[in-house]
């Protein structure tokens, strides 16, 4: 077999986090105030207060402790994140580019997985050289909003909280002073965290009628092959956000993990269902060639009646009313809680976020959607492939690119990293991983020396090997 053909069968090496718990509770040791002085506002309603004996605000600055020298003695186990802020130019649909903000180099930024009660040691870098500060503020933290202040170009800060409450929960650049946060947000400066609960997550229940008509119900395991989906808009005017347009509402692009369109067919799946690399067999194809190499659109694969967990973040400025055409969204949750099951959509406002859990029944094609159909036709839209809908298998095997036959494509061309989120406490391993996302030609090469699939490079030794006379 081909060399280089043989890393479809390496499973890629995705970060396992210890899923050490925490031994100790915490202290509420830093509660202090902060007064406002109103001595020197020449107003008559402030002499009124003031003859009354003054006013003072109390604002407490912190609801839990944030030092991080004192957690890391606490007992618990302290996951370290490193953020480096930094502008680059990504490519956009159609052949351009834009100038993007970014956390590491990549849209969405790295996903941090952790489990309730763990410690969260962040720390934000800013290269020398950079245009601009960055914060980042956590929403899995709770302490006070002073601790996400701008860091600026040639400096780094650290701040440490405890990963309290299970769920997914965004994270996102707070700009300079908060000034133009949202041009660094809707630049590309924002990811997720997921913090698994203590316990680990749940089995998933399903309800059915059997042939005779009669309810049954399905369980299945807690463990899940997962995803990550974070839908976001583009404002642009010349490759630069355009903040007329945001406060207009009029967005250039609808962007599921940073790319419109990123998860439809290339060429490989041309070849293998239409026999022709030029032949189209989805609506949209726009990343299908060779030359987009890592942002070149990769499908996502599941199995049939496997467990599937989707960690989902509206990281954007418009509602998602997320949707998978030709299936039922199993079970819906939101910080820890079920909030629906068997539910056909369910709506996302900004900065919010679910878990979805579902089983994809039948062999199929399933199109996920933002609902909104100005959504679908700017780039929120995303393929499942669910099983062996086309009957590749006996191709496969006929021609020996796989011994035997397979649950899904994942085995043979992977899933697309940037979709792939560390694994957890409940996590099924994707049999492979392929590089895929909107990341810079540094952060695909270093993705490369750590064993992930350049599809580019496979998918010419995969047509050879089709398209070969027997
Ligand atoms: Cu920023």
């Amino acid at each position: 077999m081909n060399k280089r053909f043989t890393m479809l069968f390496t499973v890629a090496a995705v970060a396992v986090m210890g899923a050490t718990l925490f031994g100790s509770t915490y202290t509420q040791t830093q509660i202090s105030g902060q007064s406002l002085d109103m001595s020197s506002m020449d107003m008559d309603m402030m002499d009124k207060i003031r003859n009354m004996g003054g006013l003072q605000l109390v604002m407490p600055q912190a609801f839990a402790e944030t030092d991080c020298g004192v957690l890391a003695d606490s007992g618990r186990n302290v996951v370290e994140f490193n953020l480096t802020g930094e502008s680059v130019s990504l490519p956009i649909m159609g052949g351009e580019s834009y100038n993007a903000m970014t956390f590491n180099g990549q849209v969405p930024g790295p996903t941090l997985r952790v489990t309730q009660g763990d410690v969260v040691q962040m720390t934000l870098s800013i290269p020398d050289g950079e245009v601009t500060g960055h914060g980042n503020d956590m929403h899995a933290s709770q302490i006070s909003a002073l601790a996400f202040d701008s860091v600026n170009p040639g400096e780094s800060t650290q701040f440490c909280y405890i990963a309290e409450s299970a769920g997914v929960f965004k994270y996102h650049c707070s700009g300079v002073h908060l000034a133009g946060m949202d041009a660094h947000v809707l630049s590309g400066m924002y990811g997720i965290a997921i913090v698994d609960p203590a316990n680990g997550y749940k089995k998933l229940m399903v309800e059915k009628t059997s042939g005779s008509g009669e309810l049954d119900r399905v369980f299945y395991d807690a463990d899940a092959l997962e995803f990550t989906l974070q839908f976001n808009q583009l404002y642009l005017t010349d490759g630069n956000y355009d903040m007329s347009k945001m406060m207009a509402h009029q967005n250039t692009a609808t962007v599921i993990n940073g790319m419109q369109f990123g998860y439809t067919p290339n060429i490989a799946h041309n070849l293998l269902v239409k026999g022709d690399v030029d032949t189209n067999f989805f609506l949209v194809q726009p990343w299908k060639g060779l030359e987009h190499k890592q942002y070149q659109s990769q499908l996502l694969y599941v199995e049939n009646d496997q467990h599937v967990r989707l960690f989902i973040e509206n990281q954007g400025n418009e509602p998602v009313f997320f949707h998978i055409v030709g299936e039922i969204l199993d079970k819906v949750t939101q910080g820890n809680r079920v909030q629906s099951a068997a539910t056909e959509t369910w709506l996302l406002g900004g900065s919010q976020n679910m878990i979805v859990d579902l089983v994809f029944d039948e062999p199929g094609v399933y199109a996920l959607v933002n609902h909104d159909y100005a959504a679908i036709y700017s780039g929120g839209l995303g393929l499942f492939v669910a099983g062996d809908p086309f009957n590749l298998n006996p191709t496969l095997v006929e021609k020996g690119i796989i011994p035997e036959p397979v649950a899904s494509y994942a085995y043979v061309l992977g899933n697309p990293s940037d979709a792939v989120p560390p694994m957890g406490l409940n996590s099924i391993a994707h049999p492979a991983v392929n590089i895929h996302g909107l990341y810079t030609d540094e952060v695909a090469s270093e993705m490369q020396e750590n064993g992930f699939i350049p599809l580019w490079e496979v998918i010419p030794v995969v047509a050879e090997i089709l398209t070969a006379e027997s």
